[in-house]
């Protein structure tokens, strides 16, 4: 194990994260205190999964529905990735209005996932909802009023949501905001705007339903929509009561102009608000200064001149975020020196994903753990790397990326942030602990306007009489070569997502999963490098934990990724065995 630095960490000084909540999936992470900040991170996801297994020997063309289950809160993406693998390696012509259903749906999904990922999952790292109880309605409203003119505005309305909060309090019910740091120095806003932080908290709950019924119009149900490789299996016809219709239509139209005016008057405005708060934490929780992305949906992930193409996949290297550099997918292999697997040529070496293996090998602690990296194993995240680097992925590497191209829409958003902040107008903020919940409103934004000009492109073609959304050409088995391989892109809610299907005599014979999250918090590699997480906390020595007992800030940190560790790692049984392992094919 060249270079892995053992965790010599005396007791004292360790703080453990067990589990992370308001994530989906398992994640631990372990840190060595001291002096008011953090100096060293370790972070393991304690769950292993076996999907990548499980999508082996299987027909091509079901694959999707399997590995769609890889997560429920990125539900689809998974789905999409497949197709667009089994499609490239088909090399499988699909109908621009398939293309275009599936733009949406990621789209959907996306402002979703941001949304509920601000509100639900993270907001309550930032608002203090005991402090609310001593807001001013009146004020809440004026703010409210000052940022734009969504209509659940009035002081009354916010009375009522602070009365609905104080009584649930003397009740002993903080339900939902149980066991919150509240009253943490770390807060800093005041009690007006955690009260519209609380308001908007529940409106966002109820709001996200709507975005669910684009799936069920266009994929038949939520979470983990129906598609089809070679199209969608929603079918068009105006007239009759195909899935697609005169009334379909017209609905989808409106929720997309709720989702629309959602994120344009509430989250975006909030993300402004509360940032203005918290400028310290753009100086906070930067990742390794590597940073890709693989573009806009409809350019990466279907070919298609869907969309606004906005964003061109690239590469930022070495903290270097003016220059765009070319993306070359061949450039990426995963490590498994700090994670629970072996390859057979030893786990200091990196496989190409189309090469990859998922073979466990625990030989760990059973849970429940007490200190898990004082040893070279222990995480179940692979460690993706590009070209040897560690890299950080998400809505923030979009919008630096973007920003460095000089994508109109981003520059303007990301010089007022700058102006906002008192920072010097360029893109570098944007690697932080702010930049990333910054970043993220920015994508919702982009996204819901791209989503407004595909849904009118897709019924600009249906009057043109448009309406193929399967091709048939390519779905029997005897047109397939016997041998093939294919990757599929999608950029993701938390980032650029892989998926590599090899392809013999009819079955799937590998398939690997390069996600988002696996980037994002993979383990020290080979070279002893932190993945993303792990140098967020603990890179410069200088993140603050104040109180070790209740660690807010390294929380603000971890959640500014919006973890997902379902996806990021591909069953113990009771005895700490894993269930699946790789079978060669
Ligand atoms: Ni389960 Fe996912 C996203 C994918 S993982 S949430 O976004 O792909 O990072
Ligand atoms: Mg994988």
């Amino acid at each position: 194990m060249s270079n892995y630095t053992s965790a010599a960490v005396p007791e004292s000084s360790r703080v453990v994260i067990d589990p992370v909540t308001r994530i989906e999936g398992h994640l631990r992470v372990e840190m060595e205190a001291g002096d008011g900040v953090i100096k060293n991170a370790w972070t393991s996801t304690t769950q292993y999964r076996g999907i990548e297994v499980i999508a082996c020997k299987r027909d091509p063309r079901d694959v999707w529905a399997f590995v769609e289950r890889i997560c429920g809160v990125c539900t689809g993406t998974h789905a999409i990735a497949a197709l667009a693998a089994v499609e490239d390696a088909l090399q499988y012509p699909v109908p621009i209005q398939a293309k275009l259903m599936r733009d949406l749906v990621s789209g959907a999904l996306g402002i979703q996932d941001h949304v509920i990922h601000f509100y639900q999952l993270q907001a309550m790292d930032w608002v203090d909802v005991v402090s609310a109880l001593k807001a001013d309605p009146n004020e809440t409203a004026a703010i409210a009023k000052s940022l734009s003119d969504w209509p659940l505005s009035s002081a009354t309305y916010f009375a009522g949501v602070q009365k609905k909060l104080k009584d649930s309090i003397a009740h002993g019910q903080y339900s939902i905001f149980t066991n919150g740091y509240w009253g943490h120095p770390a807060y800093k806003l005041p009690p007006a705007v955690n009260l519209l932080g609380v308001a908007h908290y529940l409106q966002a709950l109820v709001w996200q339903r709507d975005m669910i019924k684009i799936h069920t119009i266009l994929g038949g149900k939520n979470p983990h929509p129906n598609f089809l490789v070679g199209g969608m299996a929603c079918a068009i016809n105006m007239n009759n009561d195909q899935a697609i219709n005169q009334f379909s239509l017209s609905y989808l139209k409106q929720l997309v102009d709720t989702c629309h005016d959602f994120i344009h008057k509430v989250y975006y405005p909030d993300i402004v608000a509360i940032a203005g708060f918290y400028k310290d934490y753009a100086h906070i929780g930067a990742s390794n200064p590597n940073l890709f992305c693989t573009g806009d949906p409809s350019e990466i992930n279907t070919g298609a001149p869907a969309g606004k193409g906005m964003i061109k996949p690239g590469v930022l290297l070495n903290g270097d975020y003016k220059n765009v550099l070319p993306f070359d997918q061949d450039k990426i292999k995963e490590f498994v020196t700090s994670a629970w697997y072996k390859y057979t040529e030893g786990r200091d070496a990196g496989l190409a994903p189309y090469d990859g293996q998922t073979d466990a090998d625990y030989n760990g602690p059973r849970p429940p753990y007490k200190w898990l990296s004082d040893r070279p194993q222990y995480t179940w995240v692979k460690a993706p790397r590009y070209d040897g680097h560690a890299m950080a992925v998400g809505p923030n590497a979009r919008m630096m990326i973007g920003y460095a191209q000089g994508v109109p829409a981003i520059v303007e958003r990301v010089d007022a942030a700058c102006d906002k902040l008192g920072l010097p107008r360029d893109n570098a903020f944007m690697n932080s602990t702010l930049g990333r919940v910054y970043g993220r409103a920015l994508d919702a934004m982009i996204n819901v306007d791209m989503m407004v000009d595909q849904l009118q492109e897709m019924t600009n073609r249906i009057k043109n009489g448009e309406t193929a959304t399967f091709n048939p050409e390519k779905w029997e088995p005897e047109t397939w070569p016997s041998s093939c391989k294919g990757v599929g892109w999608v950029e993701a809610p938390r980032g650029s997502l892989s998926h590599w299907v090899r392809i013999e005599n009819g079955q799937t014979v590998n398939y690997q999963a390069v996600v988002p999250s696996t980037w994002n918090s993979s383990g020290r590699d080979a070279e002893g490098q932190m993945g993303p997480y792990e140098y967020s906390l603990a890179h410069t020595g200088t993140h603050p934990l104040v109180d070790p007992s209740r660690p807010v800030e390294p929380l603000r940190t971890i959640h500014s990724y919006d973890p997902c560790q379902s996806c990021a790692v591909h069953l113990f049984d009771e005895e700490g065995e894993a269930i699946m392992t790789r079978q060669d094919p």
